[in-house]
């Protein structure tokens, strides 16, 4: 196969840079389970230099090939720990079941979380419903020194349980009401690093998100008071990219490098559904080599643990 000598990708296969610290879209490339180990390659490759990749003209893929193209890049989870997608390879991201309108690494309530999520669209609304990703590394990266040091040396308990206090004013139907039970059926509890080492990169990342509950030994308005400064570094604008969706686009995130949020900006009537299949990942370590532990909940149902990458 001909390979382009400068970058080492397979030829006709272009990197697309959207913003200085996340987002790439590749072109010329079909996903499935048929594709070349150098194009798999590649696709590693940019996630972890650009943190979420894009694919647009993937009409072609079904629920199957996307499953079979997500083995290529590693070993695929079951749907969810707690959502049972009724056999379904992937989850279901439905806008009649929830819109996930806050910003979120995914499935950090349970020790293994996810390594990357793969998003594939099937059904869009007229106008809106786009979704944005942040740098968490990026986040890391502009702290002050003294507020990195800070966060190094803390950790944050995460759980499946819905702040239902954050999301009053949101008038939730009986559909939306059945899914967040089914969601919280089984209670995870697992206490994460704030500052976690990349197990491939060497970089830092802040993994926080929405399913933090707090952060452990200092008071509740300490914890709220820490959980704004360090996500609002994760919020600036610069640390993020948007994407507006068509139908065939597939987008790629590097789970421990990332939080993400769903643009709910299109009308109640409207459908708008995804499918999701995330990848097993190791348990995240932080800076003092120190594992995230379980608090509740055994999510071997749900995820392999990936082993960690070995040192060169
Ligand atoms: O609806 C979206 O665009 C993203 C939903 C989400 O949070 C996910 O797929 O993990
Ligand atoms: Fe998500």
């Amino acid at each position: 196969m001909p390979v382009d000598e400068a970058t080492g990708s397979p030829a006709g296969v272009q990197m697309v840079q959207l913003g200085a610290h996340i987002g790439a879209r590749i072109e010329g490339v079909r996903l499935g389970g048929e594709l070349d180990a150098r194009t798999v390659a590649t696709i590693r490759q940019a996630l972890n230099t650009h943190r979420v990749i894009f694919f647009r003209g993937q009409e072609h893929l079904t629920e199957d090939g996307q499953y079979e193209f997500t083995e290529l890049l590693g070993e695929p989870t079951t749907p969810h720990p707690t959502v049972t997608s009724a056999g379904a390879k992937s989850l279901a991201i439905d806008s009649r079941f929830g819109r996930s309108n806050s910003w979120h690494t995914d499935v950090t309530f349970v020790d293994r979380v996810p390594r990357a999520s793969v998003l594939r669209a099937v059904s869009l609304p007229s106008y809106g419903g786009s979704t944005t990703w942040a740098s968490t590394v990026a986040a890391y990266e502009s702290l002050p020194e003294p507020l990195r040091t800070l966060a190094e040396g803390l950790r944050a308990r995460h759980t499946n349980l819905y702040d239902y206090a954050a999301t009053a004013e949101d008038h939730a139907d009986d559909t939306v009401r059945a899914y967040r039970r089914e969601f919280e059926a089984t209670y995870f509890e697992t206490e994460h690093p704030v500052v976690e080492v990349h197990p491939e990169t060497g970089e830092r990342a802040l993994l926080l998100g929405g399913f933090v509950q707090r952060i452990v030994g200092v008071s509740r308005a300490e914890s709220d008071a820490l959980l704004r400064i360090f996500q609002d570094r994760v919020t600036r604008l610069e640390h993020t990219v948007r994407w507006d969706w068509s139908l065939g686009d597939v987008a790629i995130w590097d789970n421990r490098a990332t939080q993400h949020y769903a643009v709910d900006d299109y009308d109640g009537g409207q459908q708008r559904t995804l499918t999701r299949i995330t990848l097993a990942g190791p348990v995240p370590v932080g800076v003092d080599g120190a594992p995230s532990t379980v608090i509740a909940g055994d999510a071997g149902h749900y995820s392999s643990i990936e082993p960690l990458p070995r040192a060169a």
